[in-house]
């Protein structure tokens, strides 16, 4: 009975958490489920700016591709991918992503591998507590509005 008790318990807290996070900032766009986007606050005398998400989920029963993006943050959005070489952090600019269906794609900074959207050509700086809409495109789901956070990053692992 007592291990009942907190199992639920668990499992409630667990499940109001998720379900809380989801609400406050998750962008539904058909079948895909895009978590948390975020970008990173600016560097001083920077132009470019990176955006990232927690992940991109893919529901579908068909493979979806992450197309691009474009906003009035910036003059061009670029996807980047981000490989480690020898022990050094390489970017280079890629035409897609791949969300095959049923996985989770990540895309968080400070990864080893991974991939964001680099923002070319900022029309001004990101701050902390910034907010800023960023339409994504997708080949099957089509384009969407995300509503990125700019928050500072914990570990930055990632310097253009
Ligand atoms: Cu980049």
């Amino acid at each position: 009975m007592k291990l009942n008790q907190l199992g639920s318990l668990a499992l409630a807290t667990c499940l109001a958490g998720f379900s809380q996070g989801a609400m406050a900032h998750a962008l539904k766009c058909g079948d895909l489920v895009v978590a948390h986007p975020y970008a990173t606050p600016t560097l001083a005398g920077s132009q470019v700016g990176a955006a990232y998400f927690m992940a991109i989920k893919n529901n579908g029963k068909e493979a979806d591709q992450l197309l691009g993006a474009k906003g009035e943050v910036s003059a061009s959005v670029e996807i980047h991918e981000m490989t480690m070489d020898n022990n050094v952090m390489k970017m280079r600019a890629v035409p897609e992503v791949q969300l095959p269906a049923g996985y989770e794609v990540t895309f968080k900074h400070g990864q080893a591998n991974g991939y964001h959207l680099m923002l070319m050509d900022l029309k001004k700086p990101l701050k902390p507590g910034d907010k800023f809409p960023l339409t994504l495109k997708f080949k099957r789901a089509g384009e969407c509005q995300a509503d990125v956070w700019v928050e500072a990053p914990k570990a930055d692992a990632h310097k253009h």
